[in-house]
């Protein structure tokens, strides 16, 4: 890194104490921008980079509800609005434990850049609190979600700020989050996306993410002249990303053997049967253990990180950050895989990363592999000021159209800066251009 770009990485450190998830998605952005600083001196004069890494608000917000004993539980909301150059913000709402404001922050800084080359007009935020879903009964979700949007509602709006689902966020909760904007606000507008299909919400929201991974993933494998007939893939995670990431891929004729959840993994060498996943998962919130009941012949295993030794060609990790690290990373690389694409958000350290590319994996990074999430996202914030509805079809050819341009200027910008076929500085680079020529344009704010 250069001096310049080393300096603000220091600061970011010292401001930002403690909060590692965020100083390695700055880190990552940084090391690979110097190219970009290089050819355009005038973004350093007007401290882009400076201003990039600060967020533009963080809203930080006790969220007291009473539980199923009568019982008072207070926890903290977050939401971080980090850069609105090229649009309104936009992004999830994780609710999980380990949610702090060091998760939001590495969330927000990753959405400013994925959004940007989603080729949509949205700028970058994220929020969550770290209540836990898990075990919660209907009621005592709907009392967290009122509580927490009674105090989200005044900071977002359909030009302002539209959150949508992330971990431990779906519909059942945007639903709940949906119907106190409402009320509070008098409004019906399309503040929230993943809304339900009768109410606003986009056809193909649901399967956006993993599909659009299984799209770009698609382009990977092109480039190396071959295609998903007959490969063996493994998929950590069976939420939302996962369960379409499998349903896409197997329809292109992949095999899925393996599927996980945070208290273990499943293999089925016969392919992982996904009506039995989205019956648990979708169906009853269960455990991914519960596969082997309804598929005798699979495996289960205990403990999340051992999906990395099963062999297979391209692994998806669709689970969460951090879930492969250099040595499972090797582990894969030793067992031959060959293509990976993250699902997920930062799930590869930045050593598995290294081991990846170091060893002649394509790899797909997230803020490019998983952009289809946002971006049909995007899509439902048209059709909420359209006030029409677009097909399936529709949905999913936009989609799809936009991955290959995703795609399209991850290659480009990574030529075009010495670094030919690395996705992650081509990535990074595409999104971090177009977010700072809006920013320089827009003046010192
Ligand atoms: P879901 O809540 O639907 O599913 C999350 C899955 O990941 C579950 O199987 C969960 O297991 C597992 N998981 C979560 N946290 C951990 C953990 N700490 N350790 C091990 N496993 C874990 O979330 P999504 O599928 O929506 O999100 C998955 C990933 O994809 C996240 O990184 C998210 O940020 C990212 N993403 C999501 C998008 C979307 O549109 N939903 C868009 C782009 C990215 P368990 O049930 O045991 O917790
Ligand atoms: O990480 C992500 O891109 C998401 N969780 C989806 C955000 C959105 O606004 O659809």
């Amino acid at each position: 890194m250069s001096q310049y770009l080393d300096s603000v990485m220091e600061t970011v450190i010292k401001r930002n104490a403690g909060e590692v998830e965020f100083h390695q998605a700055v880190k990552e952005v940084l090391e690979t921008i110097e190219p970009v600083l290089a050819k355009y001196p005038e973004f350093e004069k007007a401290k882009i980079v400076d201003r990039i890494v600060e967020p533009e608000r963080q809203i930080m917000f006790r969220v007291p509800w009473v539980d199923r004993n009568g019982e008072v539980q207070v926890n903290r909301g977050f939401r971080v609005q980090f850069n609105s150059a090229i649009g309104p913000y936009k992004g999830g709402l994780r609710l999980h434990p380990s949610v702090y404001l060091g998760i939001i922050k590495f969330l927000g800084f990753e959405q400013i850049f994925k959004n940007a080359l989603t080729t949509t007009p949205i700028g970058g935020g994220k929020g969550g609190s770290d209540f836990d879903p898990k075990g919660k009964t209907d009621l005592e979700v709907m009392n967290f979600c009122q509580s927490f949007m009674t105090e989200l509602f005044r900071h977002i709006g359909p030009d302002t700020d539209v959150p949508a689902g992330d971990i431990g966020t779906g519909a059942r909760e945007i639903g709940f989050m949906y119907g106190q904007y409402k009320r509070l606000s008098n409004t019906f507008t399309g503040v929230l996306t993943g809304k339900g299909l009768q109410w606003g919400g986009s056809l193909a929201r649901t399967e956006a993410t993993g599909y659009g991974l299984v799209y770009y993933a698609t382009r990977m494998l092109q480039d190396a002249g071959t295609d998903w007939t007959g490969k063996k893939v493994v998929i950590s995670g069976s939420g939302n990303v996962a369960i379409y990431a499998n349903q896409k891929a197997t329809s292109l004729g992949a095999k899925v053997i393996a599927m996980s959840d945070s208290n273990g993994y499943v293999v089925d060498e016969a392919g992982i049967n996904l009506d039995v996943v989205k019956e648990i998962k979708e169906g009853r919130r269960g455990r991914i253990k519960e596969y082997i009941d309804a598929v005798p012949s699979a495996q289960y295993v205990e403990g999340c990180r051992g999906i990395w030794t099963v062999p297979c060609d391209i692994a998806l990790p669709c689970a969460t950050q951090n879930e492969i690290n250099g040595d499972e990373a090797a582990t894969l690389v030793k067992n031959g895989v060959k293509f990976v694409a993250e699902g997920a958000n930062m799930p590869s350290t930045p050593e598995a990363i290294a081991t990846f590319q170091g060893n002649g994996v394509a790899f797909g990074p997230a803020k490019a592999a998983n952009s289809g999430g946002v971006a049909t996202s995007a899509l439902e914030m048209s059709q909420n000021s359209m006030r029409l509805s677009w097909t399936f079809d529709e949905v999913d050819q936009k989609l799809h159209g936009i991955m290959n341009a995703v795609y399209d200027q991850c290659t480009s910008a990574a030529e075009e800066f010495g670094m030919k076929g690395n996705l992650v500085a081509g990535a990074n680079i595409a999104a971090f251009l177009k977010v700072a020529k809006s920013m320089m344009a827009q003046g010192v704010v």
